[in-house]
């Protein structure tokens, strides 16, 4: 098998001090760069958002952070303003390795739609184009790690198990916003796909 690691969204603005800060994010960068040179590709995935996107609260008048709207393709989270293209907060954290990528993914381009997934928009039909260089590199097996455990990794690595690849979640190396339960629901999701929670 052909083994990718795929490294989502280790920003400045998911780390402590961030806009969208996750809990001990800065942590896990060190065992991510050791555990690169164990694959045969490795891939960062780098949340982008234009100013102004649909998914900050700030767009959206009388609602504010963590508050949910219904949008044309269900239910989305609002957030705090965040990995704003060409802004501090979206930079990679200075300590990751990035000069092991073979590729670097942005997503949450289209300011209509958010895209948690490195698959697929957040209307699980849009692609991002990452399914066909994967396949185009014979790639078949991913480990996942990164932040959020329950929002990017969980989407990704769901969307990856449903396209036929064998994903395992390197929980050890993921942190999470853990949002009115959406760790343990991101847990269940993950293991009733075939994902392997390690
Ligand atoms: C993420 C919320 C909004 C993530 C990205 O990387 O998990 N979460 N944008
Ligand atoms: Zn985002």
């Amino acid at each position: 098998m052909t083994h990718a690691l795929i490294v989502i969204d280790m920003q400045n603005d998911f780390c402590p001090g961030g806009a969208l800060a996750v809990a001990g994010g800065d942590e896990i960068v060190t065992g991510i760069n050791a555990l690169m040179g164990d694959f045969d590709a490795v891939i960062l995935t780098q949340d982008w958002h234009p100013a102004g996107h649909s998914s900050f609260a700030s767009s959206h008048p009388g609602k504010a952070p963590f508050e949910t709207v219904e949008m044309a393709y269900g239910t989305q989270v609002l957030w705090p303003d965040h990995c704003v293209q060409g802004s501090a907060g979206a930079a990679f954290h200075d300590a990751l390795d990035a000069t092991r990528a073979d590729l670097i993914l942005r997503k949450g381009m289209n300011p209509a739609i958010d895209s948690y997934s490195a698959f697929f928009e957040n209307d699980h039909e849009t692609p991002t184009g990452l399914h066909g260089y994967l396949q185009t590199r014979g790639i078949d097996r991913l480990t996942m790690v990164g932040l959020a455990t329950d929002f990017c990794v969980n989407f990704s690595a769901v969307d990856a198990a449903r396209l036929g690849y064998a994903v395992t979640v390197n929980e050890a190396l993921c942190r999470a916003i853990d949002l009115d339960g959406s760790l343990a629901a991101a847990r269940k999701g993950m293991a009733d796909a075939g994902v392997t929670v390690a």
